[in-house]
């Protein structure tokens, strides 16, 4: 599994340590779950960077992270991933844990930040920020209604909000269309996280039959067939 040293489930783990506690550690623990695009998103970093780490699935169904200990211990809002380092240090949110480990293991596997000069990393953070206030609100409006629901046993999508989302998301897309026909990449001319993020739920895009937002766009078609072409991404597609 990837690079992945073991693989556990949270109550296994509880049953050995505490995890509400965690301290000192032997190495990197993810908690998540494969199937979470959020997950998905630390996953691929892992594999960026060339990291081994124990992976610790959640009971979902069994609300294990809403669970008193998680909440307490792991992350007071009930969600995942959530990542331990080899020091006992706790990080959640998945574009915090990357960026995290970016910096904390730079120079293993692949750089994914740009560490130029002034304008080549604000052009970094602004194309960050355009995955997250641009792309990810109206895709995963998409990912809810068609493949959430759907997981959760809560009905059939709302053809509706599905129509809406889609069509926010095909505006933003042509911007993106526009934005790939100058650069290679969306921070510029590098592959950077800004990329990696959009990863997870572009390609459920694909699953919930939806790949042709992207598909009939040239550059955005050309800019994904790269992205999801990296080693990183076919190892987190083999542990879905
Ligand atoms: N902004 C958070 C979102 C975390 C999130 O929503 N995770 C989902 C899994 S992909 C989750 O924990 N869902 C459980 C729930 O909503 O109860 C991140 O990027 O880590």
């Amino acid at each position: 599994m990837g690079n992945s040293t073991s693989s556990t489930t949270y109550s296994e783990s509880k049953s050995r340590s505490s995890n509400s506690e965690p301290s000192t550690r032997d190495g990197i623990v993810l908690y998540g779950l494969p199937l979470s695009p959020n997950t998905q998103r630390v996953l691929a970093v892992l594999a960026e960077k060339d990291l081994k780490y124990e992976f610790k699935s959640i009971n979902f169904m069994e609300s294990e992270h809403k669970s008193r200990k998680y909440l307490e211990g792991l992350q007071p809002f009930g969600l995942f991933p959530v990542l331990i380092d080899e020091d006992g240090f706790k990080i959640y949110e998945s574009r915090a844990i990357c960026r995290y480990l970016e910096e904390k293991y730079k120079t293993k596997g692949n750089q994914l930040i740009p560490d130029g000069d002034i304008k080549s990393r604000f052009l970094f953070e602004q194309a960050v920020n355009i995955e997250a206030f641009n792309f990810e609100p109206a895709a995963i409006g998409i990912v809810r209604e068609k493949f959430v629901k759907k997981l959760l046993g809560r009905g059939e999508p709302d053809e509706g909000k599905v129509a809406d989302f889609r069509k926010e998301l095909n505006g933003k897309l042509s911007v993106y269309e526009n934005i790939l026909s100058k650069q290679p990449y969306m921070a510029g001319q590098v592959f950077t996280l800004a990329d990696l993020f959009h990863l997870p739920c572009m390609a459920l895009l694909f699953k919930m039959g939806d790949g042709d937002l992207i598909e009939s766009k040239p550059n955005i078609r050309k800019w994904w067939e790269k992205i999801s072409a990296r080693p990183s991404w076919k190892t987190v597609e083999k542990m879905i």
